[in-house]
């Protein structure tokens, strides 16, 4: 069976984005693939957080992946912390990336231009930190929002190259980008991806928002000039809004535009905020259903998995670089 790994990070709460354009499809897929579904919290600490925070948001993001749907009985839930491998190939993968290859990376670009000089290196090395994430697990598939295109190229170009300068060790991964969610804009500003860390709150739906939060939202959400509802990439707000409904109700484009032909972008926003919340509320009861118990059994399950997969491709990279432990040493000569 081929192999899926993705993963989010816990860093403040998940948006419809997330869900639309990653988690979402991690759920149908994990019947197809042998899954992996990360809960990434060493990249979680290239910006400051808050620690009792991000252990409450740790857990409650694996909560979110199984109210989502991703089913423990068949897919692998863990922590990325609890599996000391991802640090350790981190490394091994520095010494074969390129300063030049990172400075290209659109998103140290825009989070760099934000810090300007205090940008701190954990920021500049996300993208191998990634790399060292999918690799670990001989990865075939990942399934991404658009955002992360470029830290997938980038994770092809490093196992290439240490497949072709060591030996082959690595399963060269693939991208997997909805064709349709694969960036939700955010309802504030529809020129910027809905984001987590974007101060202006009111630009993401959470999935753990309460009603009168998502009708705000989506009551005060941007739209374009003009009148007509209908999917048109000239008119960024409706399309996304189009979008969102489209994914959200699984009605086909047409569908949607001939129900919405002659009402106001008012109705639009209405009928969005309803299917939203109807479709949310299940999940939060969900959420809030998961005993810590229950959630401490997977998570155990989940890092005893994903362990001796990890384990083994380190060994596997650490013999072919002619790195090994002291012990080893000792017992060859
Ligand atoms: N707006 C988006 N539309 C579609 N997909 C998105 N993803 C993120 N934003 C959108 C996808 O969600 C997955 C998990 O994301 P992440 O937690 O790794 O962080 P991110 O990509 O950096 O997303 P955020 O929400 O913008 O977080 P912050 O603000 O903390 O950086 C990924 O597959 C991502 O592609």
């Amino acid at each position: 069976m081929k192999r899926i790994f993705s993963g989010a990070q816990p860093t403040g709460n998940i948006h419809l984005g997330n869900y639309l354009g990653a988690l979402r499809n991690w759920v149908a897929l994990q019947h197809e693939y042998e899954s992996f579904f990360c809960i990434v919290n060493l990249h979680a600490i290239t910006a400051r957080q808050d620690p009792k925070l991000l252990a409450e948001k740790t857990g409650e993001l694996a909560r979110i992946y199984i109210a989502v749907g991703i089913d423990p009985g068949i897919s692998t839930i863990f922590v990325q912390s609890d599996v000391a491998a991802h640090a350790e190939l981190t490394w091994v993968l520095n010494c074969i990336a390129r300063m030049s290859e990172l400075e290209r990376m659109t998103q140290f670009k825009d989070k760099a231009r934000k810090q300007s000089e205090n940008v701190g290196v954990g920021v500049f090395d996300y993208p191998v930190l990634m790399a060292a994430d999918i690799l670990l697990y001989q990865t075939d598939l990942v399934p991404v929002g658009e955002d992360q295109k470029q830290h997938l190229e980038l994770t092809r170009d490093l196992a290439i190259r240490f497949n072709r300068d060591y030996g082959d060790t690595f399963r060269v991964p693939d991208a997997y980008i909805p064709k349709v969610g694969a960036r939700i804009m955010s309802l504030s500003d529809p020129a910027k991806k809905m984001s987590k860390s974007d101060d202006d709150l009111a630009g993401s739906v959470m999935l753990l928002d309460d009603a009168d939060n998502i009708q705000r939202k989506f009551k005060r959400a941007v739209t374009d000039s003009g009148t007509e509802i209908r999917f048109d990439a000239t008119r960024p707000a409706i399309t996304n809004l189009l979008t969102i409904f489209q994914l959200l109700t699984g009605q086909a484009p047409d569908e949607i535009e001939s129900h919405f032909a002659g009402k106001g972008y008012g109705q639009l926003k209405q009928e969005l905020a309803e299917i939203t919340i109807e479709f949310l509320r299940p999940l939060r009861e969900k959420v809030e259903s998961i005993s810590d118990k229950e959630l401490g059994t997977i998570l155990d399950q989940g890092r005893q998995k994903a362990r001796g997969i990890a384990q083994a491709t380190l060994e596997t990279v650490m013999a072919r670089l002619g790195i090994s432990g002291a012990k080893e040493l000792l017992v060859r000569n």
